[in-house]
């Protein structure tokens, strides 16, 4: 065979191939060990010298023509491999949801996201810090220091003593975010952190991991009557009534000077609590305005700035206003309890579309 024949016949195979594997055949039976161009090579043995380099490159011409061939036919065939892949694999964006109701939010997910709606609402970023903590954000910051009494009531979580003698904790309670966030950002400052707590307690009440938020709001001239007024507005907001009756009373934490527990007006009705009625009280959270010392320990000047915080517990919550009787379901994981108490995965909460 004339190599222009061989020539044409194997350009017109590589056309021909159809997919990548076919492409395959035709590179192996041209170029391969025993292809029909590896072949023509032999005969250059028995050829005259002229003969031989005439012959011998007009061969390496060849190969490197059916080379290029094949290497565009295999660009070209890849193209088309991935065009048709994507046609086939689209998808429709618009068909609705399959099994609604399988999945389901978590009551505490879906409160939590609600208070973040609310406050964000009111002009509050949210900050977020490490579930461990050392000491000086946990508690020597937030005005208790090592021999303080409401360390042992924290319960705390220690981890393994270092060499110099410290322990790192699970953070007893969103605080110690408060605390690296005024380290860190010149007032005005008003912000919320909600997230994971650790105590090492467990009972009706209680479990040993459990949220909490935290709110603070730090300026030159914030007092009691903006503390007043916010969380005001949260628990209308929160439990979706027009009027909700609160009450202020004196109480004590380390971090706030004064300090105030909160409780909110509810009636009680076949074992059933409704809020913004009745002649009964809850309590909900705890508040005051921040501690001196707290601010000295954070880097700001008490002489200058103010402000006020207060903390709720995100799972007690999320029990008062969806009538969830124990605390301890909330972590077990079940599937009836999640499918009973949890929420559509597409209904997210917001102000504007309704909260819940
Ligand atoms: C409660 C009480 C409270 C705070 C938390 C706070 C944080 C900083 C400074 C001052 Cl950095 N205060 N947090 C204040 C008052 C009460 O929580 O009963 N929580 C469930």
């Amino acid at each position: 065979m004339s190599l222009e024949t061989l020539e044409r016949e194997t350009l017109a195979q590589v056309d021909a191939a159809a997919d990548e594997a076919a492409l395959e055949a035709v590179r192996v039976a041209a170029l391969g060990k025993k292809g029909t161009i590896s072949e023509q090579m032999k005969g250059l043995g028995a050829m005259s010298p002229d003969e031989r380099k005439n012959f011998g490159a007009a061969l390496n011409l060849l190969k490197d023509k059916v080379t290029e061939a094949i290497a565009t036919r295999k660009a070209s065939l890849a193209d088309k491999a991935l065009n048709e892949r994507l046609a086939r694999e689209t998808v429709d964006v618009t068909l609705p949801v399959r099994g609604e109701g399988r999945g389901t939010i978590h009551p505490v997910n879906q409160v939590w996201e609600e208070i973040v709606q609310i406050f964000g609402d009111l002009g509050f970023a949210v900050a977020e810090g490490p579930h461990i903590e050392d000491d000086f954000h946990n508690f020597d910051a937030l005005n208790m220091p090592p021999e303080h009494p409401a360390r042992q009531e924290h319960d705390t979580f220690y981890f393994n003593e270092k060499p110099d003698g410290s322990r790192l904790v699970l953070r007893t309670h969103t605080s110690p975010v408060q605390i690296r966030t005024m380290k860190t950002q010149a007032p005005p400052i008003r912000i919320i952190a909600p997230g994971r707590t650790f105590r090492s307690d467990s009972d009706m009440t209680h479990t040993p991991m459990f949220n909490q938020v935290e709110g603070l709001v730090i300026d030159e001239t914030t007092h009691m009557g903006h503390l007043k007024w916010v969380l005001h507005e949260f628990c209308k907001a929160f439990f979706e009534v027009n009027e909700v009756r609160m009450r202020f009373r004196a109480s004590h934490f380390p971090f706030t000077e004064p300090s105030m527990e909160v409780d909110i007006q509810c009636s009680w009705k076949d074992g059933q609590v409704k809020i913004g009625e009745g002649d009964s009280w809850l309590e909900i959270l705890g508040s005051g305005m921040v501690h001196p010392n707290v601010m000295k320990a954070s880097g700001l000047d008490p002489a200058k700035v103010q402000g006020f915080a207060f903390g709720m517990g995100i799972d007690r919550v999320a029990m008062l206003k969806y009538g969830i009787p124990d605390l301890r379901a909330f972590f077990d994981s079940d599937l009836r309890w999640l499918r009973h108490y949890g929420f559509r995965s597409l209904n997210v909460p917001t102000l504007a579309g309704g909260l819940s």
